[in-house]
Parts: C-alpha cells; sequence; structure tokens
C-alpha cells in the first residue's frame, strides 16, 4: 500500500467531511496536510518507523491529533473518526465532489434544496431541471452536471493498454525533446503491458526538475492538475487518464525505474531477498549500511541483489525471481501474420496492398483469413468465393517469385464454429486452403459443458489448423464463454491444434495465465493481429507483449518459424 497516497485520501476527504459538518478550521488543517502528503518525498511508514509519532509531527502541518491518526491508520488500516464523520454526513461526498465543477458548499445546498444525497440522486435532479432554478446554478451549471456524470462514467476505470499506447508515446516524445531532460522511460502497469493500465508513470532524470513540471503540468492536453512539486506531478489528460510524472536523480535512475514499474507484489520479494542478503532495496538504491551499491541501471540493481535484469511483463511475482528464466519471445522473432483479412470480406485493402506492406515489414509470409459464409455482417466468403480467391493468391505468388519477392502469400480463412461445433464450410474446400483458423461468433453464451464440447468438435475437425481468440474475451465489455479451458488445452494438445493470441488490444485472448497453461502443456500458439486496415498490422507488438506476459519462448510460437517448418505445424 502507498500509505502516503492513501492518507492523502482520506484527509482530503475528512476535510470535506467536515466542512459539510461547518467544521471548516478543522477542515482547513486536513486539506493542508493531504497535499503535503500527496508531494512528500518519504514515506511515511519509513518515517514512522523510524522515528515513531514524534517524526510524523515532525511533517509539515501535522500536528499530535493528526499524527494519532497517521499512526492509527498505519497500525490498522483504518481511521475510526473518519468512519464516524462519514456516517453522520447523510451525502455521498466522495463521489458527488468528483464531478467536475462541484464542490462542498454546491453539495451542501444540493442537499439541503433537494436532499441529493449520491450522484444517482444528482443525475435524476439534473434531468428533470430541478437544479437550474436554484439560486447560484442555472442553467449552464445544471448542463455541466450531466456531462461531468457522464465523463466521471466513462473514465473511472481502467483504460486499454492500446488506449494509454498512443498518449503515453506522445507524453514521453514532448519530454525526449525538452533540452532540460537527460533520460525518460515509463514506469508501471504500462512498461509491464498490462492489458489495461489505471494510471501511467514517468520517470525523468533532470537537473531542472521545475523547468519540466512546469512543461508537464502545461501539456495542452491537460485537463486536471492534481498536484504539482519539484519531486512529483500528477495530472488528468483531456483523455481522462491521469499520468504521474517523477524526477529523478541519474544515480538512482535504475532503482527508481525498478521500484516505479513494479508490481508491488515483485517488489515485494525483490526487497525480501535484497534483505536476506543484509541490503536495503528502496527507489533511490541498494544499500549496505549507508553506502550505495547500486542505482544507476536496473541490471545493476538486479545484480546487487543476485538477480539478473528481469523483464517487465515478467515482474508480476509468478516465481519470476526463483526460476530460471527462459529467453522469451520478441517481436524481432516473428516471421509473418496469418490472421488478417482483405477486402473480399470487407477489409481495406486488397491482398496485393497487405502483400507489400508485409514485404516492408520484413516478412517471410502472410496469410490471408477473411470471415467465411455465416458471418453475413462481415460480408464472409462462401465457398466459391473462398477457391476464386485461392486463385487470385496462386497468380499474386506467382508474381512476387517472378520479381524474385521473398514473400509467400498463404491462403486461409477464418471459419465459423457453429453452435454444434461444425465449420461453416466444407470439408473439400477447407482441404485445399493452406492453413483453417475457426472461432466461435455465434451463439455466445451457452453454458460451459456446451460450449466446450463445440470447441472440442472443432479441434477434432481434421482440417482445422488455429483456434482463433479461444476464449472471447472482449476487455471491458463482455467476459470469456463459459468454457472448460484444461479441457480445450487437452484437446489442442491431441490434435496438433494451434491456439491463437490475438493481437487486438481489445481482446488478448488467450490471457497471460493461460498462455502460461499453454505453454506448460506443450500447446503449439501463434500470434495474430487479426488486421482488418493496413496499421492494425502493427497491432503484432501488443500480442507479443501479451505472449511475453505468459512467459511464451520463441519455440511455443508457431509464426516465429521459417515457412518450411511453419506449414509443418498445420495439418
Ligand atoms: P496501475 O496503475 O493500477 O495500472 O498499476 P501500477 O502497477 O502502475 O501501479 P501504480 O501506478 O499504483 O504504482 C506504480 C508502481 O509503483 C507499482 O507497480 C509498484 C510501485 N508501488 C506503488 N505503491 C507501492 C507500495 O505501496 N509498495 C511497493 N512495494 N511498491 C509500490
Ligand atoms: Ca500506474
Ligand atoms: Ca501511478
Amino acid at each position: 500500500m502507498n500509505y502516503n497516497k492513501e492518507l492523502a485520501k482520506i484527509f482530503s476527504s475528512m476535510a470535506n467531511y467536515l466542512e459539510m459538518d461547518e467544521a471548516s478550521f478543522r477542515s482547513n488543517a486536513y486539506r493542508k496536510v493531504a497535499s503535503v502528503l500527496e508531494m512528500l518525498d518519504k514515506d511515511v511508514k519509513d518515517v514512522y518507523n523510524k522515528g515513531g509519532l514524534k517524526s510524523l509531527e515532525e511533517i509539515e502541518g501535522v500536528g499530535k491529533n493528526i499524527a494519532l491518526k497517521m499512526e492509527e491508520f498505519l497500525k490498522t488500516k483504518k481511521v475510526k473518526d473518519f468512519n464516524r464523520l462519514k456516517k453522520k454526513v447523510p451525502v455521498k461526498l466522495d463521489e458527488i465532489i468528483a464531478i467536475e465543477g462541484m464542490g462542498v458548499k454546491k453539495a451542501k445546498v444540493l442537499y439541503e434544496k433537494l436532499k441529493i444525497k449520491n450522484v444517482k440522486d444528482l443525475e435524476k435532479a439534473a434531468k428533470k431541471h430541478k437544479i437550474a432554478s436554484l439560486e447560484g446554478f442555472g442553467e449552464k451549471t445544471e448542463k455541466n452536471i450531466l456531462e461531468g456524470i457522464v465523463f466521471l462514467k466513462r473514465s473511472s476505470g481502467r483504460f486499454l493498454l492500446g488506449e494509454a499506447t498512443f498518449i503515453t508515446k506522445d507524453i514521453l516524445r514532448k519530454l525526449e525533446n525538452l533540452k532540460e531532460v537527460e533520460k525518460v522511460n515509463v514506469a508501471g502497469s504500462f512498461r509491464r503491458r498490462k492489458e489495461t493500465i489505471g494510471d501511467i508513470d514517468v520517470l525523468v532524470v533532470s537537473k531542472k526538475p521545475e523547468k519540466v513540471m512546469d512543461f508537464f503540468v502545461g501539456m495542452d492536453n491537460v485537463a486536471k492538475v492534481w498536484g504539482k512539486g519539484s519531486t512529483k506531478s500528477s495530472i488528468r489528460t483531456e483523455e481522462g487518464i491521469d499520468v504521474d510524472l517523477r524526477v529523478v536523480s541519474a544515480k538512482s535512475f535504475g532503482s527508481a525505474l525498478q521500484y516505479f514499474t513494479g508490481s508491488k507484489e515483485h517488489n515485494i520479494v525483490t526487497r525480501r531477498i535484497a534483505i536476506d542478503k543484509g541490503l536495503k532495496l528502496n527507489e533511490y538504491g541498494v544499500f549496505r549500511g549507508n553506502k550505495m551499491i547500486a542505482g544507476r541501471t536496473e541490471e545493476d540493481v538486479y545484480r546487487a541483489i543476485g538477480l539478473n535484469w528481469i523483464p517487465p511483463e515478467i515482474r508480476e511475482n509468478q516465481g519470476e525471481v526463483v526460476k530460471k528464466i527462459p529467453k522469451i519471445v520478441e517481436l524481432g522473432d516473428i516471421k509473418g501474420d496469418l490472421h488478417c483479412h482483405s477486402d473480399w470480406d470487407g477489409g481495406d485493402n486488397s491482398i496485393s496492398v497487405i502483400a507489400r506492406r508485409a514485404i516492408e515489414k520484413g516478412y517471410e509470409y502472410i496469410g490471408i483469413s477473411d470471415h467465411t459464409q455465416f458471418l453475413k455482417i462481415e460480408n464472409g466468403l462462401n465457398e466459391k468465393e473462398l477457391l476464386d480467391q485461392k486463385k487470385e493468391i496462386e497468380k499474386l505468388n506467382k508474381g512476387l517469385k517472378i520479381k524474385n519477392l521473398k514473400l509467400k502469400i498463404l491462403h486461409g480463412c477464418e471459419s465459423n464454429i457453429l453452435p454444434d461445433g461444425s465449420i461453416d464450410i466444407s470439408d473439400d474446400v477447407l482441404k485445399q486452403m493452406d492453413y483453417v483458423i475457426a472461432g466461435v461468433h455465434s451463439s455466445l453464451k451457452m453454458k460451459e459443458k456446451e460450449m466446450t464440447k463445440r470447441i472440442i468438435t472443432a479441434i477434432k475437425n481434421p482440417n482445422v489448423d488455429i483456434i482463433a481468440h479461444p476464449t472471447g474475451r472482449i476487455l471491458q465489455k463482455r467476459d470469456e464463454y463459459d468454457v472448460d479451458f484444461d479441457q480445450i488445452l487437452k484437446a489442442a494438445k491431441e490434435n496438433n491444434v494451434i491456439l491463437e493470441i490475438n493481437s487486438s488490444p481489445h481482446r488478448l485472448d488467450l490471457k497471460d495465465s493461460n498462455i502460461r497453461k499453454a505453454k506448460k502443456m506443450g500447446v503449439k500458439m501463434i500470434i495474430g493481429t487479426d488486421a482488418h486496415h493496413l496499421p492494425q498490422l502493427d497491432l503484432m507488438e501488443f500480442g507479443v507483449s501479451q505472449a511475453r506476459r505468459g512467459w511464451a519462448e520463441k519455440k511455443d510460437i508457431i509464426n516465429t518459424q521459417p515457412l518450411d517448418k511453419l506449414l509443418k505445424y498445420f495439418k
């Protein structure tokens, strides 16, 4: 737990409740401490462990009374006075003032005049236009409240890695271009390539932190500044995602990167390993007594505590500090993409345009896998169209050969696994394709037993080579199908069927834990982009980082293999 942050949150909330409860003098004291804690360089827990209550009182704005509350929280993770206060005040203040433009004073009026206790009440009242007529509110405020509620609903959750990527890259680029900045790196869950991101953590080395912070909070996409200090500032972007920026010294950069990359669970074990060796590890460095023995680079930090450098994607306390880490797959290992849609099924690009891009990407092969006939909304191809497409691909391959271009276009399809497990294209046509992908795209709500049987029936089909997005999740929208994944793995193993790691940031299916299971069982996987437009061919990096989170090695992923070897995996 980040005690500084948690305590800051509690104290600032307490300040609001006190203000509502007419105790504004005490309220100011809490507000001040909250902002001090938000920016404090030291960990209050460490401060307390070293010097007890007395040293807490040395923190700016902290008196006896507040120090006691901090102690209570450090010991019990509770502040009883805060809970009492929350019970006493009937309004859910925290949720109401989270809305842009709402403050305690307004919340108080709304409660007194309209008995509004929470955001739900507030939304109802605004929709019925009861707010506009209140003194000090008006039409505009009412409209802003409704907009704020929409924004809050949209932004209160986590962000997809894909959504955070654009914003992160933009911020990193801007910081890199600052002359005061010596080094920039992203840390946190973004660096670990988690599928969803709570907030973006950025580290910078600079000798002029004030300049960097001025620039950071002044960027044109900043919607809100949560706090600004010389070592840490926090903002919310217009897209609604929070970004923490920390400025650290060059000699501590590696340890800060290690610490703020996390995960928290990984940090707890690395710190424990350091302690066992008589060392201390924190965001400032590795120390023996008072002597700093490492900190400049992450490699140094891990080496100092007796470990090899660990790829960020697997820093999740899943055995990475005790097991020998295999060499996990890299983007550069990928030799081709076998999940691409062309204009035959309504994608944007002709097969020849896709092939040209594949050559630019340095691929050895590219597989065209358009939807098949059952999926009418996706212009799924029927059997005749698939055979016509086969002829066109043969022609294109001849053309490539004449021009001495080293790309092979493979002919596949993304067929549908119907509810009874059969495929929507006849065996006779499937047999003539280079490979066949099959996926569930309909009747998603079947019971576990039926769904498992359905997919296993498809796995047993002698023409099916690959199962697309095997568990069907759509991040933040739809759960996985009800399916017994262990049985799917067993069937895949027995029938030499390959499971896809779908690179779409909305899917990332298989998930990391399932990738580990598949690897353990010796089930082969393939990383596909599911591209419907050319730029989506670049989504491969998401599939690869997902595979890395699942500890997959090059040998586990068949599209790292050269063409002749790849073809051997197909039935
Ligand atoms: P997120 O933002 O929820 O997607 O996940 P993270 O991992 O980026 O978490 P965040 O932003 O709260 O903190 C960044 C890193 O800082 C986290 O991965 C590990 C480190 N960290 C934060 N709080 C603590 C803590 O209380 N203890 C330890 N050991 N590390 C922490
Ligand atoms: Ca974060
Ligand atoms: Ca953070």
